[in-house]
């Protein structure tokens, strides 16, 4: 990058990591297994020029989404990512990304929450929203809303009704063998035709489960993510061929690279960037870039973030390839309290605001709660 303004240059005097309990309001059931409480990982930068910013590392308590959980991650941070990046000069916050990458395989979300803070650390001492920084456009994102596995359809019927009237205009529903058909049925009656429902396998299936999918055709969905393993581009392309539905994928899209695979074998039609799961907002920038130019749609998934991490997610779906709702629900969908000011809402038509009148990620992270809800922490500080 040329021409880069100065104050996007940072070295890294201190990082804090915390580990965070956040009950959420009601237990949230994927396909492989089920939460109530959220171990969130913050993390908290400051600037050798005295600038703070903060941000999430998305892992979560087990290994049942991608293999890295929080232990891994904070392993990973303590042992090789912070000191790499501590006191070392940088001109911008799009070289951490290379520099964490160098010699460490893999640990992606780990790289994703320091490299991340770097860009809203960036942001804050150039007095920008991060949104503002990372070439956001819009000042409204639009949402949709991902309901958890319930015990019955009849359950689940309960909560897609609550779902639209907090406002949610998308809805997405969490399937697996066994808690599909009669599932999305119940979904799609609360509904009606019109409203975009889709379903959430997080690799559930089988390739054998073909023709079991394939009814799923019926119910008319926006897409359907994350059918099969994560690392099974050739069969997410067999399986495209037989669906009408379009495949998103998810849990396979772990680099730019894969998100060309799919492409190319058209193993899927849509594409889920996490931020997170691609190891930060460099790579996010390169998939937006890719699915934009090729005409890809593009839409901002969640891993039930604090609000500090919901900050982070808004910010990079402000940007212009997001043309399809994310899972950027409101605060109140997740916890009873938050821990940012203020706290994540739903207005209007299904959308968030983009806070881009204020630096960085456009919220106050509350300190006195997260202290309170703190079950360990680590500093490590430049020399
Ligand atoms: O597959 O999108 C997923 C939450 C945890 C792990 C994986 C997923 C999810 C969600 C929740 O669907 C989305 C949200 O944060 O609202
Ligand atoms: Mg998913």
């Amino acid at each position: 990058m040329n021409g880069r303004p100065e104050p996007l240059s940072l070295r890294l005097a201190r990082v804090v990591l915390r580990e965070v309990r956040m009950p959420l309001r009601r237990p949230f059931r994927i396909s492989s297994g089920v939460q109530e409480e959220r171990r969130v990982l913050l993390l908290e930068l400051e600037d050798r020029e005295g600038a703070g910013a903060w941000s999430e590392c998305v892992a979560q308590e087990r290994p049942n989404y991608g293999p890295e959980t929080v232990d891994t991650a904070w392993w990973a941070l303590g042992e090789w990512l912070v000191p790499r990046l501590l006191d070392r000069p940088l001109e911008g916050p799009d070289e951490a990304s290379g520099l964490l990458s160098e010699g460490v395989r893999g640990h992606r979300m780990a790289k994703a929450g320091l490299e991340m803070g770097c860009w809203a650390l960036a942001a804050e001492k150039a007095g920008v929203s991060l949104s503002a920084l990372l070439g956001g456009t819009r000042e409204a994102v639009e949402t949709g809303i991902s309901l958890g596995i319930q015990p019955s359809p009849e359950a689940l019927a309960e909560r897609v009704a609550e779902a639209r009237e907090a406002g949610y205009g998308r809805i997405k529903v969490k399937i697996r063998p066994g808690a599909d058909r009669s599932y999305l049925a119940a979904a799609r009656d609360v509904v009606g035709p019109d409203v975009p429902l889709m379903a959430d396998a997080n690799a559930a299936y089988a390739p054998a489960d073909a023709e079991r999918l394939a009814e799923l055709d019926a119910f008319g969905l926006l897409m359907l993510e994350q059918p099969l393993e994560a690392g099974d581009l050739l069969r997410h392309a067999d399986l495209q061929r037989r669906l009408e539905t379009p495949i998103c994928l998810d849990e396979s899209l772990t680099s730019p690279e894969r998100v060309e695979d799919m492409l190319r074998l058209d193993a899927g039609r849509i594409v889920n960037l996490k931020p997170g799961r691609v190891g930060g907002f460099g790579p996010s920038l390169r998939i937006h870039d890719l699915c934009r130019e090729r005409g890809v749609p593009l839409w901002c998934g969640g891993m039930l973030e604090s609000g500090v991490g919901r900050g982070h997610n808004v910010a990079l779906a402000s940007l212009p390839g997001f043309v399809l709702p994310g899972d950027l629900s409101a605060s109140r969908r997740y916890w009873d309290e938050d821990v940012v000011d203020p706290e994540w809402v739903v207005e209007g038509e299904s959308r968030v605001r983009v806070p881009t009148e204020r630096p960085g990620i456009g919220v106050s992270v509350r300190r006195d709660r997260i202290e309170s809800l703190t079950a360990r922490s680590a500093r490590f500080e430049a020399p």
